[in-house]
């Protein structure tokens, strides 16, 4: 008995020098095991050295998983399996989020740097009061166009890309609002509109633009258009800042009959096992240095107005990509539609895509 006694004691102790050996190992990298922040973005968008800058100070170890789509975002949330502590959705997903019950109230005395934030930016109706949601970035939909490959072609009108000297010239960015909002917007309908026969009328319209789109394509819409693989683009303003960092060539336009003014903001999920350390890091990337730096990093535009202060006025000063109440206002937010009708959109821009691969 006394030898049975004397083994378990060994066990005991070996198991406990195990975990304290496991433990000195994970504190020797500044991380205790459960100490861990699960972060959902964009692809693209953020900063690396920011997420080890926000490590550094807090001990908390970051996992980082990017999506590409809002649509591919939501799905991957509501089958779970992943605990997210902090994700980046755009405004109508927000909405669906917070109707659905999918989200924390933010504390906002645990993220001071809110204060940074531009009054512009806060309250929107997608979250009114900013309950559960602090601004990342934010930006437009337009054209982004080569003017020596379109040989001076002008781009004042969304019907401007059904030209058909434009054949396999056109890249698209893969997102079923935007692309079934072109075709809507372009008939003169809203960006939001749930009118069926509308959204036939402009899947119709969509699918005569078939023979000038060369692909529709994620982040490396980037990439292709800088280096002059296609001539047009349809793309998010920051994208387009980016192409034209690299290309000067290039010009972008908000075509006057309408488009989309879009913001990403931070929000956490009902997901999240790490609430405190989520707040840590809202606060962290509202800081106005760290913000300047990751709007540097990325490239959109920020609605953090003291960390316009840290950059340069070559980039905030450029009202293509930082345009003014007077522009915005006239542009149209994305609205939640509801299940049924964000269903049909997703459907639509499925069958363009694959009108488009049959012809
Ligand atoms: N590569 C980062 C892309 C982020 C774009 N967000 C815009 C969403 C508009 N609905």
């Amino acid at each position: 008995m006394k030898k049975v006694m004397q083994a378990f004691i060994m066990v005991f102790i070996a198991a406990f020098a195990l975990i304290g050996v496991a433990s000195y190992l994970n504190s020797s990298n500044g991380y205790s095991g459960a100490n861990t922040l699960t972060v959902y973005n964009w692809g693209d968008y953020i900063d690396p050295d920011l997420i080890d800058e926000f490590q550094r100070q807090t001990g908390i170890r970051v996992v980082y998983e990017t999506f590409d789509s809002n649509e591919a975002m939501l799905t991957k949330i509501a089958h779970g399996g992943t605990a997210f502590d902090i994700v980046i959705p755009s405004d109508y997903a927000i909405n669906k989020m917070k109707a659905e019950g999918m989200l924390i109230p933010l504390d906002h005395s645990k993220i001071p740097n809110l204060e940074h934030i531009d009054l512009r930016f806060l309250d929107l109706p997608f979250d009114e009061g900013n309950i559960y949601s602090v601004p990342y970035f934010w930006g437009t939909m337009g054209i982004i166009y080569n003017p020596e490959l379109v040989r001076g072609k002008e781009f004042s009108s969304w019907d401007d890309l059904w030209d058909e000297e434009l054949a396999g010239q056109i890249l698209m960015v893969d997102s079923a609002r935007e692309v079934v909002g072109i075709g809507l917007v372009s008939l003169g309908y809203s960006l939001n509109d749930t009118d069926t026969e509308h959204l036939q009328e402009a899947y119709r319209k969509l699918c005569g633009l078939t023979p000038n789109v060369k692909a529709i394509v994620g982040d490396e819409i980037k990439m292709l258009l800088a280096n002059e693989e296609a001539a047009v683009g349809v793309v998010w303003s920051g994208d387009a800042a980016i192409i034209m960092d690299e290309n000067d060539k290039l010009d972008y336009v908000i075509p006057p009959e309408g488009s989309m003014v879009w913001f990403d903001n931070i929000v956490i999920p009902t997901t999240a096992r790490n609430v405190e350390g989520a707040h840590q890091f809202i606060n962290f990337m509202l800081d106005p240095a760290d913000a300047a730096q990751n709007t540097e990093y990325v490239g959109y535009a920020t609605p953090n107005a003291a960390a316009l202060e840290h950059l340069p006025e070559e980039i905030t000063g450029d009202e293509r990509f930082y345009p003014g109440p007077d522009v915005t206002d006239n542009l149209e937010v994305l609205a939640n539609l509801g299940k049924r009708m964000l269903g049909y959109y997703n459907e639509l821009f499925l069958e363009f895509k694959m009108h488009r691969k049959r012809a």
